[in-house]
């Protein structure tokens, strides 16, 4: 598919080219024209003065959008952001939301990191006791333990966590990687907090791999798209990314939308889409019951469900399953699975949507051609997240709308990039990996996780347990994994994790777990290079160059890497003979230039100039392959076809341990999954599910209070829950779980289903954790827990069941 998007918009080419053009004839004095800058200096005069430095938004919005920023005295003055292309409604600006357009506070804050810091001798994890060191110890010191760690253990025993505050540049946390795996490797990681489940517990067993997946810039005049747990004006904010793509096709192309959503998400709320609120974790539930009208009223497409699916009825079972009642019909109708039939009364009664809704919505979904049926990563961040995201998957096989222009897999929406590389990490001669989510278990069980119990690959079992952990980039110790509680509990312990580096910009609460603390440059503040692409269907570059002079005593990861290369003997490889950050930017995007010749790229220089391009491409009008002839192209399934029922899942189901509550099926079914919909007690009341909005990235932008004042940390209730409890719009609130107390502010609001509280994730946590635990910062994940996904171990972090009552403020 990605071939075939090459052939870029003919207009904006033309213009790309014309341009490029004037500044090959010209040189370096048409730079101005070519990147509008100009404009952009005269409306602030003040700042005539000012030097233009281009860089570029490095958070995990995958937007990558372009700062413009007016250098004074060597000062960050203020930002803009894009004004390249033509700015109107069809251009393509890649223009930063307000985090980005924010970055000089951030840059500047008070909690920003400045030099190396050791934990002071005698005093434990958590206690937050630093003192300053030089960069010398804090190296020799990381250098001297990699090794100690490595002889006494292996290299099985050190692990590089994810790194989603630098995701958009080429450098990441590939210098940890390159290092060590230079050294004898580390031991890694599948999956990820954003999409584990609906990447390892639906995609593989249903489509082979993410396939299906088309862009919101496919979606013809006037049709209709349902979004399940999809909020991309929430979190797909980028001027150029999905969120502005579906403002285009719903104001301009009069395309209509359907919000599932257990909360009036800012598509539904500000672009006009209709909200049909569904308490959450109930997808497949919902799923379920749209099936049952379509299948009792002759609205499924048999000719493609028995050309391009298996186990949709017994015919279509893979010969060994047959005979027993196994099908998805057989569950839908009530002769299979759990004997119930999924009739939309029953599906009303678990999901709270009207079943009169629910059998409308089947018919419109039988009705619109082409059908754009999506999910977000909402639904499957539950525990039963695997089978809900399987579930949605099945409805546009029902009905024949996946494998062309304007429809979807039912899965996330697709995207391409340029394809532009990362800083090579060379071979890890270590295979095993561990599911991402379970990394605290990795620290405190080690040997203990196998295949069968926690989802080991390329090993049955892991070789030893974790002691060496590098923290670049995140704030998952104390803030972003599930349950801070029991995660600190495991760090606190020495004998477990050995080592522990945390690496950021800013003192997060996860700085206080580590031994020694690394002061980083933001990418901003150094040389950069990140393509547009991971969440916008767009062609682009960003040359990032400094800011600013490096303040303090901050230095930048792939620098300090090489320093450790040299402690460790292996600087020469590691650099190359010698190459700079810089000189990588320029080698990468020299090589995505080669790769991509066609294209016509500016050269590196000419992109510096620039700042940055973005191009549209068009999106394939191509049904797919696999659609247009399923047995030359088959799907890399087991059976080769789409699997509404999954043979590697039936096997999964017979050989697999599971967890209280969990169910592996070979077919997408229904079940509540632990501290799911219909477990709540008199204890614990709500459903209490976290959400990305708009205010922050996880925690980074979380301590700059102007977004604060725009985007609160509150605890969304609606007013029939508010009411009898006493809580009024405002009021300080106690949100309690199994796992633990934190505090907020309610917002009474019927944005929210009844029965369930919605509150954003990212807030810093600050708690005294030698004393009450309690979070007074609004960090979610005080009372979030453990428990994962059956078959994907992804994170069920949106499954939480827990009480809301008011306190003192
Ligand atoms: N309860 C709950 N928890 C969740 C989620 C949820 O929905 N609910 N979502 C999950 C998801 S999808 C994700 S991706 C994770 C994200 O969790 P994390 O990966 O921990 O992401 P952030 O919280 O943004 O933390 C990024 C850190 O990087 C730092 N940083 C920013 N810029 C730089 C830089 O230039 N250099 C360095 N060295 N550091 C920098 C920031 O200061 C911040 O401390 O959270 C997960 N956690
Ligand atoms: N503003 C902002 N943008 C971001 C991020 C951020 O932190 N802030 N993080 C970025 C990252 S790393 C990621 S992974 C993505 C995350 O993107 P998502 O995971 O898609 O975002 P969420 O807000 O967790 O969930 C999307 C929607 O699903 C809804 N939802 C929750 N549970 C259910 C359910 O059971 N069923 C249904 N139907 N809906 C449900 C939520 O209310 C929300 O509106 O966003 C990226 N973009
Ligand atoms: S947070 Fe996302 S949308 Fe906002 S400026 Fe950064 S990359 Fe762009
Ligand atoms: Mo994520």
């Amino acid at each position: 598919m990605k071939d075939e998007k090459l052939s870029m918009n003919r207009r904006t080419f033309v213009k790309a080219g014309g341009a490029l053009g004037a500044l090959a004839a010209t040189g370096a004095g048409a730079t101005a024209a070519f990147t509008a800058a100009a404009p952009a200096l005269a409306v602030a005069d003040e700042g005539a003065d000012d030097t233009i430095v281009w860089t570029h938004c490095h958070v995990n919005c995958g937007g990558a959008c372009v700062l413009q920023c007016h250098v004074r005295d060597g000062e960050l003055a203020y930002v803009e952001s894009d004004t390249n292309g033509d700015g109107a409604f069809g251009g393509v600006q890649a223009r930063a939301c307000l985090r980005g357009r924010s970055i000089r506070p951030w840059l500047s804050s008070a909690d920003r990191l400045n030099y190396p810091m050791r934990r002071v001798a005698g005093t434990a994890r958590g206690e937050g006791q630093y003192e300053r060191i030089s960069w010398d110890e804090a190296l020799d010191t990381i250098a001297s333990e990699f090794k100690r760690v490595v002889d006494t253990y292996g290299n099985e025993a050190v692990f590089i966590q994810e790194c989603s505050g630098v995701e958009q540049n080429i450098m990441m946390n590939n210098p940890f990687f390159r290092l060590f795996n230079l050294l004898g490797g580390e031991v890694t990681r599948y999956g990820s907090y954003s999409s584990a489940s609906i990447s390892f517990g639906a995609y593989p067993f249903t489509y082979g791999g993410s396939w299906g997946k088309r862009s919101l810039k496919t979606l013809q005049p006037g049709q209709l798209v349902v979004m399940f747990g999809y909020a991309p004006n929430d979190m797909r904010m980028s001027g150029d990314g999905e969120g502005y793509d579906l403002a285009v096709a719903m104001k301009q192309k009069g395309v209509r939308a359907i919000v599932i959503d257990p909360r009036r998400n800012e598509t539904a709320a500000n672009l006009g889409a209709e909200w049909i609120p569904i308490v959450p974790g109930t997808d497949a539930a919902l799923a379920a019951g749209i099936a049952h009208e379509l299948i009792t009223q002759a609205l499924v497409d048999h000719e493609f469900l028995n050309t391009y699916c298996v186990g949709f009825d017994e015919a279509t079972l893979p010969p060994e399953a047959q005979g027993k009642n196994l099908s998805y019909c057989d569950y839908i109708l009530g002769t299979g699975y759990d004997k119930v039939e999924k009739t939309p009364e029953w599906a009303s009664k678990i999901t709270a949507v009207p079943a009169e809704r629910i059998v409308s919505l089947a018919h419109e979904i039988a009705e619109a051609d082409p059908c754009f049926i999506c999910q977000g990563l909402g639904p499957q961040r539950h525990t039963n997240g695997d089978n809900a995201s399987r579930a949605i998957m099945v409805l546009p096989q029902l009905v024949g709308q996946v494998g062309r222009p304007g429809t979807n897999s039912g899965g996330t929406v697709g995207n391409d990039d340029i394809g532009l590389s990362s800083l090579p990490t060379g071979d890890n001669p270590i295979e095993t990996k561990f599911p991402n989510f379970l990394w605290p278990e990795a620290i405190r069980d080690g040997e203990k996780l196998t295949a069968t119990n926690a989802g080991i690959k390329n090993a049955d079992a892991l070789k030893c347990g974790v002691k060496f952990l590098v923290n670049y980039g995140n704030n998952m110790m104390a803030n972003q994994n599930a349950d801070i509680n029991y995660t600190t509990d495991i760090l606190r312990d020495e004998s477990l994790c050995e080592f522990i580096l945390q690496y950021d910009v800013a003192w997060t609460d996860s700085c206080n777990w580590a031994d020694i603390v690394l002061p980083d440059l933001t990418p901003q503040e150094t040389y950069s290079l990140s393509a547009a692409g991971e969440n916008n269907d767009v062609y682009g570059i960003r040359f990032g160059q400094p800011v600013s002079e490096p303040a303090f005593e901050r230095r930048e990861v792939y620098e300090v890497c090489g320093e450790l290369a040299k402690r460790l003997g292996v600087y020469d490889e590691y650099s190359e003979g010698g190459l700079t950050r810089e000189d990588w930017c320029r080698k990468l995007y020299d090589e995505l230039r080669e790769e991509q010749a066609d294209l016509d790229l500016p050269t590196y220089d000419e992109g510096v100039a620039m700042g940055s391009f973005t191009f549209e491409v068009e999106p394939s009008t191509e049904v797919d392959d696999f659609i247009a002839d399923p047995v030359a192209n088959p799907l890399e399934t087991a059976t080769g076809k789409i699997q509404i029922y999954s043979p590697e899942l039936a096997e999964l189901a017979e050989t697999w341990e599971l967890g209280e509550g969990d169910v592996i099926s070979a077919i997408p079914v229904y079940y509540p999954g632990f501290d799911g919909p219909g477990t709540t007690t008199e204890e614990f009341p709500f459903l209490i599910v976290d959400f990305h909005a708009k205010g922050t990235v996880h925690s980074t932008y979380a301590h700059n209070e102007v977004l604060h004042k725009l985007s609160p940390f509150q605890a969304w209730i609606n007013p029939i829950d508010a009411e009898p409890l006493g809580i009024a719009d405002g009021d300080a609130v106690a949100l309690k779980s199994a796992q633990g107390e934190m505090r907020t502010i309610a917002k009474v609001t019927n944005r929210v289903i009844p029965g369930t509280i919605m509150h954003p994730q990212g807030a810093w946590h600050s708690a005294d954790m030698a004393g009450d635990r309690i979070d007074h910062g609004g960090c979610t994940n005080t009372i979030t827990s453990r428990h994962c996904n059956p078959v994907s171990k992804g994170t069920g972090q949106h499954s939480v069941i827990g009480s809301i009552e008011k306190v003192e403020g």
